[in-house]
């Protein structure tokens, strides 16, 4: 079965009631292809507002969620609560959750699960820093993140890895396609190895880190590049071009 090509748009902690209503304008008036499955996600507090305005086939995601349902756990967001108002996505295990709010590899892991029990798709994001992959470490930080979630993970179905290398990330510094490919490639070998033949075939590999207008197409040629997380160049209007980059 084909591994359909998915498009997130991760705004991170970006916007404003007006500037969303602008970004999801410009989808909802957008030429997007069908081929591709499209999911944007706009901080908490602006998830209702996108989820209700924008157009059927564009899903939502919330950018994290807590890792037990709801309780005593002030200032959190429970993926059951997701789940209530229609959200339908989350994107665990981002590099600035790990860096900045020190997430560990376990948490991020309980974290996949408890938001895959309570039925959200999930986008579980690993990647290694500059001074990993200059230590040759890349393989072993991304495997050593992904065994961490696959402890927790019994059902891949509605799981989707995003591989974003840190120093790629807002830099500007995009992977070049081979360095891309190479990574999914290793990580769609371990998951046959550490899961199964059938889920590393299955399972989506999005690639994020500087992805935008100009390079998202030579990107989406690769073979084990399945799609793509977005962040900076899905507050500009050339999301459209890069959902539309496999097309
Ligand atoms: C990586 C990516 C979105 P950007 O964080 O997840 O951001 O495209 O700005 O590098």
């Amino acid at each position: 079965m084909p591994r359909k090509f998915i498009v997130g748009g991760n705004f991170k902690l970006n916007g404003s009631q007006s500037s969303l209503k602008s970004l999801v304008d410009n989808l909802n008036q957008g030429n997007l292809s069908t081929d591709v499955e499209i999911v944007v996600s706009p901080p908490f507090i602006y998830l209702d507002q996108v989820r209700k305005s924008v157009r059927k086939d564009v899903a939502v995601a919330g950018q994290n969620c807590f890792s037990k349902g709801s309780g005593a756990y002030t200032g959190e967001v429970a993926a059951e609560m997701l789940k209530d108002i229609g959200i339908d996505w989350v994107i665990l295990g981002h590099s600035e959750r790990r860096e900045i709010f020190k997430e560990t590899d376990d948490e991020i892991g309980q974290k996949v699960a408890h938001a895959l029990e309570a039925g959200l798709k999930v986008m579980f994001c690993v990647g290694e820093t500059l001074e990993q992959r200059e230590a040759n470490k890349t393989e072993e930080t991304v495997f050593r993140q992904l065994a961490a979630g696959v402890k927790y993970i019994k059902d891949w179905t509605n799981v989707v890895v995003a591989y974003e290398p840190v120093w790629a990330i807002g830099t500007g510094k995009v992977a070049t396609p081979n360095q891309a490919q190479e990574v999914h490639k290793s990580i769609r070998g371990w998951l046959k190895e550490n899961v199964s033949a059938k889920v590393a075939d299955e399972t989506r590999i999005m690639y994020g880190g500087s992805v935008n207008g100009g390079n998202a197409a030579t990107l989406a040629q690769e073979e084990d590049v399945d799609g793509f997380l977005v962040g900076g160049a899905s507050l500009k209007p050339e999301f459209v071009t890069i959902c539309n980059a496999k097309a």
